[in-house]
Parts: structure tokens; C-alpha cells; sequence
């Protein structure tokens, strides 16, 4: 391809958020109105949170009012203290809510097929300082957690997943909440399901849940008696109200982000130096994200100027996970942050690139991207 292809007319995002008929969402709001109970486990919390468990097959389900603050309580509930092991190659929030738990992370290398912590080199940064792992589905691809599984039965620690991007996915038809003591969701606008901000936290454990819902209410079991130090993690009926619409509208915009999906897998691939990320046959895509990886060598491009000449067309990707955490100011001091014991992370951080998805994108608009990478490329 010699000519330029056309840009778009409007920038194109890394995603656009699911906006149900707008109707949809007064009716429900106008329930809201009419009951006069606006947060504090209201009807559309309470209806939103068991239609949830039974979404991402979980025992046990709690809502929070975004998914940071739920991993933040999820630590608390599971007493992470010393150190607990955890990926770079995430969003900061996975990293902070173990400092905020006074808890020091230890940066583990990924794997480079999974881009998920690496179960082998975890293995070998367990201490007697060790109490947990906090393990990231990247882009909803799962952990290795049959391996994972084993570190907590040999070690006696606990692990909990930040399936952040991994709304929907599944291991062999196995929801991907039944894995770990217990499993983080965001949803964040950015999100495929969403209520504007919002999180949710499942479990397998009595115990805990009763633990997250005591965290998010000030640690109030009752008029008198206020049994732990909580905070407020409350979702209020307004974000309910729109994660019950927008619940109803998920399998058309999952199925609407596979047809985007499917263009891109199609036309990219033959591209030199540019590999979609693939997910293995096993398992269900979340469709959270798109990402290319960039081999520069072979591209004779580097992922920053494709990330950089796209804009050009209108097209605003991501380097989502770049910079990894383990570089940021506030914890590359840590002697787990070094960059040669994270050499897969650090090559990886690199190399991806977050491609548009979103079911509005269309056919037409992800070929368009593709045009433009191509075009990119092969003037290279
Ligand atoms: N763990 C992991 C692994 C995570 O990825 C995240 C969040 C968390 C934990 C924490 O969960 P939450 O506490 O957020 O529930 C976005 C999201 O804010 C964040 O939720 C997400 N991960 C992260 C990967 O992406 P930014 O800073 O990239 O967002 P922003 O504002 O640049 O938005 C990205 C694009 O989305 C924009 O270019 C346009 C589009 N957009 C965004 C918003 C907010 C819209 O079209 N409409 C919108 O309303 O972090």
C-alpha cells in the first residue's frame, strides 16, 4: 500500500464506554427517585450484587464503589502483611493498595507467552516475610493458576487475583472468579462492563465476604458495635442502576468487540514485526483489551513511533503496561524493582500496544486502523 490511507474524522480511542438507550437508565433512576434510598445497600445494590455472583459464577459476591478500593479492602480482609509477590506489568493501583496496606511488594517477572507473574520465579521470592500473592489476569489472560494454586498449598499463603480486565473470562469453561481465595473486578468506565466506577469482589469464603462487607461500611455490624476499622467502599444506587442496565446490554457489546477483534486478528498478523496478542483455545476473552506486540527489529519500527504516527490518522492507542510499576518513582527503590531481575516485563512493557475495542468501532473502523498500521509499516 503506497497511498495514504484516511484518517478518522474523530479521534478514535484506546476504548469508548457501553451507553445503554438513555431511557433505559431513567426508568431505573426514576425507581431510584421514587424509593428515596440512595446508597447504603439499596434495591439496585442488592439486585446488581447477586446478579453479579451469578454472572461471574461466584459463592459469594461484594460491590464496591471502584474496583481499587475493593483490592485495597480485599488486603486488609486477607491480613497481607511482610511482603507479598506481585507483577510490574500492571495498572498502579495493583501496586499501591500493598503499600497502602503497609505491605512492601515484591516485583516478580512475568512470563512471555502469558505476560502473567511467572509461577517459577515467584517460587523463589518467597520469604518468611511472605504472605500472599496478588496475581494480575492481564488483559484477561489467566494466570497460571494450577501452578499458583500449588505456591499456596506449599507455602501456606494467600492469593488474590486482579481480574480487572477479565470480566467474563474463562479456563475451560470455569468462570475465572473460582480461582485464589479471591477475585477483584473493576468496573470502570474503561471497562466492557461498567457502572461508570465500580468494583466487586468474589469469593469462595463465608468468612471473607462477611470480612469485605464490614470493610466497605465503616466496619459497622450494627447500631453499637463497630467491629473493625472500615472505611466507606459503598456502591451507591446510581452506579447500580447503570451496572443493571448496562449488565443487560453485555453479551451484544462482547459480541459486537469480537467482530472488531476478529478484523484485526485477520489483517495484522501478516504485517512483519507485529504479533497479536493471542489468548490460548481454552480460554473465553474477556475482550477488555487488544494488543499488538512490536518487534522493532523486524517492524523497523519502534512501538513508540507507530504509537506516535497513529495519532497522525486519529488514532489514540495505549501503552498499557508502560511504564511498568516497578519503575515509577515511589517504589524502584525496592530491590525487587531492579530491571535485570525483571527482564521479561521490562522487554515486554516495549513492545505492546493497546489497540482500539469497542463494540462502536465497527468492522469498518478497526480495517481503517489496520490500514494505518499497514501503512506505517510498510513505509518503513
Ligand atoms: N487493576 C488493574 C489491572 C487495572 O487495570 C485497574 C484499572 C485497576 C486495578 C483499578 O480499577 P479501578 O479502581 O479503576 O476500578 C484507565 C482506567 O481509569 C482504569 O480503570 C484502568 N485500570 C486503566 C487500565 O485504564 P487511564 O488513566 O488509562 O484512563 P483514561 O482516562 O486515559 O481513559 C482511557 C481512554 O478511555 C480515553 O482515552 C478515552 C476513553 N474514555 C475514558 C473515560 C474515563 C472514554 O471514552 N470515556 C470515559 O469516561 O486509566
Amino acid at each position: 500500500m503506497n497511498q495514504k490511507p484516511d484518517g478518522f474524522d474523530n479521534p478514535v480511542y484506546v476504548t469508548r464506554p457501553m451507553l445503554p438507550p438513555l431511557e433505559e437508565y431513567t426508568a431505573q433512576l426514576a425507581e431510584v427517585w421514587q424509593s428515596a434510598w440512595l446508597t447504603n445497600s439499596g434495591a439496585k445494590h442488592n439486585a446488581l450484587e447477586s446478579a453479579l455472583a451469578d454472572k461471574l459464577g461466584a459463592a459469594y459476591f461484594s460491590l464496591f464503589n471502584n474496583g481499587t478500593s475493593a483490592l485495597l479492602m480485599a488486603c486488609q480482609a486477607m491480613e497481607f502483611t511482610g511482603e507479598v509477590i506481585t507483577t510490574p506489568f500492571t495498572f498502579p493501583a495493583t501496586t499501591h493498595v500493598l503499600h497502602w496496606n503497609g505491605v512492601t511488594p515484591v516485583f516478580c517477572d512475568i512470563d512471555e507467552e502469558t505476560l502473567t507473574i511467572d509461577p517459577a520465579a515467584a517460587e523463589k521470592l518467597i520469604t518468611p516475610r511472605t504472605t500472599g500473592i496478588l496475581g494480575v489476569h492481564v488483559y484477561g489472560m489467566p494466570c497460571d493458576v494450577k501452578a499458583i494454586d500449588a505456591l499456596r498449598s506449599r507455602h501456606g499463603i494467600k492469593v488474590l487475583y486482579d481480574a480487572a480486565h477479565a470480566f467474563g473470562t474463562e479456563i475451560d469453561g470455569v468462570p475465572i472468579a473460582k480461582f485464589g481465595d479471591a477475585t477483584m473486578f473493576s468496573f470502570h468506565a474503561t471497562k466492557l462492563f461498567h457502572s461508570a466506577e465500580g468494583g466487586g469482589l468474589a469469593t469462595a469464603d463465608r468468612e471473607l465476604k462477611c470480612s469485605f462487607d464490614l470493610l466497605k461500611n465503616f466496619g459497622i455490624r450494627n447500631e453499637t458495635e463497630v467491629v473493625m476499622p472500615g472505611i466507606n467502599g459503598k456502591m451507591n444506587e446510581v452506579q447500580a442502576a447503570l451496572g443493571l442496565v448496562n449488565l443487560s446490554h453485555y453479551d451484544a457489546e462482547h459480541a459486537a468487540r469480537q467482530r472488531v477483534a476478529q478484523v484485526y486478528l485477520e489483517r495484522l498478523d501478516d504485517i512483519p514485526g507485529i504479533k497479536c496478542f493471542r489468548l490460548p483455545a481454552n480460554v473465553r476473552s474477556s475482550m477488555q483489551y487488544f494488543i499488538i506486540r512490536v518487534n522493532s527489529q523486524r517492524s523497523g519500527i519502534t512501538r513508540d513511533e507507530l504509537y506516535e504516527r497513529l495519532k497522525t490518522f486519529n488514532v489514540f492507542t495505549r501503552r498499557y503496561f508502560y511504564p511498568l510499576c516497578s519503575e515509577h518513582e515511589c517504589y524502584r527503590t525496592l530491590s525487587s524493582a531492579a530491571p535485570e531481575r525483571l527482564p521479561v516485563a521490562t522487554r515486554v512493557s516495549r513492545e505492546v500496544l493497546a489497540l482500539p475495542l469497542y463494540g462502536g468501532l465497527g468492522s469498518d473502523g478497526a480495517n481503517k486502523v489496520v490500514d494505518a498500521i499497514r501503512y506505517i509499516c510498510n513505509g518503513k
